[in-house]
């Protein structure tokens, strides 16, 4: 007897409500699964342009990447269909959007906040290189929260959110390790560096090498220029953990076994996949 037939998926088994992202590519939608009721972030891709900018392979690669990938840190691709004009995903919905608005409202997020994002961070960044999948990506803007606040790796990749802008237009290189800017070949641990610049935002609000103009930036990372303003928000332990993480020799940057032993995330992170409350967050504004 064959197999049953594999669950083709349409448009028709959705029911489509608000949009809630959207890029060169197309459009995200929140939407509900008829038959479960399940919400779900449903992305819309046309083929038009996927052709037009001839990322066919690229998605393709992409989708099978990101479904092997199954961490409560790292947001799920469940499924993908198409139709004759469009590509559509089927991803999990971060009722709580995107982390880089919640940073810019809350200002900086306490250490207790940052610590927590930064082991779940480093827990699914173990996770994928395990798998063989470097992120190369990790910046503010790719991360969601969930319902429950626990952060959520989105892979916005080359689908670059067109709303996603801040205040710094150049956001991307912001992250870039040295290694890449030079272009001597990198690994792994630029995923370990990208982490290190986050905790740094995490607890300032801006990352650390952040000047108005592109070549700037890149001359400050290539300087490893890194100051630590002076406030009494931030821990030694924090900055310690910041200073192993931002280390110009890949080969010498904290492992991320290293950074969830780390004495300040021991200290001041939630046990491993433990959430924030949102008053927690908006608490950091006011202390
Ligand atoms: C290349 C591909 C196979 C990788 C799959 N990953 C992506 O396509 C990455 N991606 C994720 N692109 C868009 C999204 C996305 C998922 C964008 C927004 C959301 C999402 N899930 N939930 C949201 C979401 N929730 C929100 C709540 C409030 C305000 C905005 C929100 N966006």
């Amino acid at each position: 007897m064959a197999a049953p037939a594999r669950q083709e998926w349409s448009m028709s088994d959705f029911e489509i409500g608000k949009h809630i992202g959207g890029g060169k590519f197309g459009k995200v939608y929140l939407a509900r699964e008829k038959q479960s009721g399940y919400v779900v972030a449903l992305k819309v891709i046309y083929k038009e342009k996927l052709e037009k900018y001839g990322f066919h392979d690229h998605l393709r690669r992409e989708i099978k990447i990101q479904q092997a990938l199954d961490h409560p840190n790292v947001l799920r691709l469940f499924t993908w269909f198409h139709d004759e004009d469009r590509v559509v995903l089927v991803l999990e919905y971060a009722a709580r959007g995107e982390l880089y608005k919640v940073l810019q409202t809350a200002g900086r997020f306490t250490e207790r906040t940052a610590a927590t994002y930064v082991a779940s961070l480093a827990d699914a960044l173990a996770y994928c290189h395990k798998k063989h999948v470097i992120h190369r990506d990790i910046k503010l803007e790719n991360l969601l929260l969930d319902i429950k606040g626990q952060i959520k790796i989105a892979d916005f990749g080359w689908a670059v959110q067109s709303n996603a802008k801040r205040h710094t237009f150049c956001g991307t290189i912001d992250y870039l390790a040295p290694e890449m800017i030079k272009g001597t070949g990198h690994d792994r641990a630029v995923d370990n560096w990208a982490l290190g610049i986050l905790c740094y935002e995490f607890l300032y609000g801006s990352p650390p090498f952040q000047v108005e103009d592109l070549e700037n930036t890149l001359r400050r990372i290539l300087r490893m220029d890194l100051t630590f303003p002076s406030t009494p928000y931030v821990s030694s332990g924090a900055k310690d953990l910041i200073s192993k993480l931002l280390v110009k020799d890949s080969s010498k940057r904290l492992s991320l076994e290293d950074v969830m032993k780390h004495p300040w995330i021991k200290k001041n992170a939630g046990p491993s996949g433990s959430c924030i409350k949102q008053r927690e967050v908006k608490k950091a504004k006011f202390i």
